[in-house]
Order: structure tokens, then C-alpha cells, then sequence
């Protein structure tokens, strides 16, 4: 058997998921998919992960579909039954997912990179908005989530041109939170990740909320909000940060 197409480990509250097709740079096939979305469920149900960090083996991130193996089944499908599933999954997790975008991502390893909640970029990384270039139309929420970061122009200026986009370029777009060094990236996402890792329960709701903000009007938000708290601060972790607010010392959250 040759190797899995998506690698999976979990340490220290963090769970690692791989993209293994480096000689594709990762692009999808049916095995990478079937992959992906098998690994964010065993995150989303594991209590011990309390993080999740998406990554790609070799020298890419994810160059999108894989153009040499379509597979047979209809595209509307193939985009329905895979591509929006673990699109639905990154959103839906209640726990932070972190992108480590370590090189090229390419059409939907685009739209993969920014349906997490934070992205750290190595320096030589890019991002191309492909599908036009194949005389596509992008899919995997990239029409949802690039509007909503960038706007209307220069939303349509990637879309339509498909230029590469330097990390640089990235970050001062705002489609990045940070840009590492190549040789830091590892470090930098296990700082990060080990931070999200020790937090409290009340971060997965933290995304609930703020992952419908602009979605709805004023009073809903809110509502939801005032419901949430409710729910956090029954938390044995609300108590712990409460305590250790008043003792002065750092709060041991546990996730729950
Ligand atoms: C690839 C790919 C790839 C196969 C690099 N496939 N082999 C959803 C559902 C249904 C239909 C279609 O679309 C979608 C959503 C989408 O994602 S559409 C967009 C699909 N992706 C692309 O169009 C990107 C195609 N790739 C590229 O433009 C370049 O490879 C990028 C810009 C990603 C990287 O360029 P370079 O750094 O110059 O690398 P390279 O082009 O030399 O690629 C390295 C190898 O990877 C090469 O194979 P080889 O055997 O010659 O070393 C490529 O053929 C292969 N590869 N992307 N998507």
C-alpha cells in the first residue's frame, strides 16, 4: 500500500493534519478528500484535541484540484459530496483550525487556507486564485470568504486575473495573520497552536460567535451572546479563570 494521501497526529492538545500528495503538491484526489474529511471528524470528536493545525507535506500547501485525475463522477458532485463538506467541517468545528500554509496554494488550497480561522504563511508561500486560468469559476467558498477580506475590486482582480500573490502581498491584503520566515514556520505554529491548545472551552463558542458576525443583524448577535456566556460561565474553566484572576496566577485550563 502506498502512503495516506493525509497524515493525522495528535500532541499535546494539537492535532496535525497533512497533506500527503507532495509530488501533486497536494492537490485533491478522491483519497485526499476522503482523507481530509475523515481526519476533521476524528478532531471534531476527540476531547484531547483542542486545536487543529492543517498543513501540506514537501513544498506545497494544496495546488487545488488535481487536473490529471478528475475522477468519473460529475463535477457539481464532485464539488458538493468533497470540497463543501470539509469546507462545512473547518467552519462548523468548534475549535480553532490554524493553516500553516508552507507553499503554493492554488485554487481551492486557497479557498482550504482561508476557511481557517487564523493562517501563518512561510515567506516563499503563495496563493493563486487558479480556477480562472483553467476557465473556472471559484468554488470551496472562495466567492464568500474572499469579498468579505479583501472586497469587491480587489476580490475581482485576484479572481479574474489569477496572478500569484507573494505571502508579503498576503498579509497586507489581510488574507494572513502573520508571514515567518520558511525556516520558522514550524516553531511559529507550534507557538501558536500550543497557546490555542491550553485554552478554555469557551473558545469554540468564541468561533461560533464570530463566525456568524457578519451574517446577521445587531440584536441576534446579541442574543447569541448573552446565551453563550451563559454557557461559558458554567464552565469548570470560567471557575479556574476566575480564581486564578483573583489568587494572580495563570489560569490551567482544561477544555472543558
Ligand atoms: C499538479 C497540480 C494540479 C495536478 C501542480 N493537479 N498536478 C474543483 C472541482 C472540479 C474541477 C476543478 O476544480 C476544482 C477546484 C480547483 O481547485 S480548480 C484549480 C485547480 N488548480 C490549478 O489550476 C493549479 C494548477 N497548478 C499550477 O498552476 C501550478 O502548479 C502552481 C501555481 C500551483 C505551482 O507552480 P510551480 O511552483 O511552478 O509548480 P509546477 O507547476 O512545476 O508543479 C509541480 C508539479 O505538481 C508538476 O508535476 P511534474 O510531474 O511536472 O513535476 C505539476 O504538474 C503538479 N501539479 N498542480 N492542480
Amino acid at each position: 500500500m502506498g502512503e495516506a494521501a493525509v497524515l493525522y497526529a495528535v500532541g499535546e492538545g494539537v492535532c496535525t493534519i497533512t497533506l500527503n500528495r507532495p509530488e501533486r503538491l497536494n492537490a485533491f484526489n478522491l483519497a485526499q478528500h476522503e482523507g481530509l474529511i475523515a481526519a476533521l471528524r476524528q478532531a471534531e470528536r476527540d476531547p484531547a484535541v483542542r486545536c487543529v493545525v492543517i498543513t501540506g507535506a514537501g513544498r506545497g500547501f494544496c495546488a487545488g484540484q488535481d487536473l490529471a485525475d478528475l475522477g468519473d463522477q460529475p463535477i457539481g458532485q464532485l464539488v458538493r459530496r468533497y470540497y463543501n463538506t470539509w469546507i462545512r467541517q473547518i467552519r462548523s468545528l468548534e475549535k480553532p483550525v490554524l493553516a500553516a500554509v508552507n507553499g503554493v496554494a492554488a485554487g481551492a488550497g486557497v479557498s482550504l487556507a482561508l476557511a481557517c480561522d487564523l493562517v501563518v504563511m512561510a515567506e516563499s508561500a503563495s496563493l493563486v486564485q487558479a480556477f480562472v486560468r483553467v476557465g473556472l469559476v471559484p468554488d470551496s467558498g472562495a466567492s464568500y470568504f474572499l469579498p468579505r477580506l479583501i472586497g469587491h475590486h480587489k476580490a475581482m482582480e485576484l479572481a479574474l486575473f489569477g496572478d500569484r500573490l507573494s505571502a508579503a502581498e498576503a498579509h497586507a491584503l489581510g488574507l494572513c495573520n502573520r508571514v515567518v520566515p520558511d525556516g520558522e514556520l514550524q516553531a511559529a505554529v507550534a507557538d501558536w497552536a500550543g497557546r490555542l491548545a491550553r485554552g478554555p472551552r469557551s473558545m469554540g463558542w468564541i468561533k461560533r460567535l464570530i463566525s456568524r458576525g457578519l451574517e446577521r443583524p445587531l440584536d441576534e448577535a446579541l442574543e447569541h451572546e448573552a446565551y453563550l456566556q451563559e454557557a461559558a460561565v458554567a464552565t469548570a474553566d470560567a471557575r479556574e479563570g476566575l480564581q486564578a484572576f483573583q489568587q494572580r496566577r495563570a489560569p490551567d485550563f482544561i477544555g472543558r
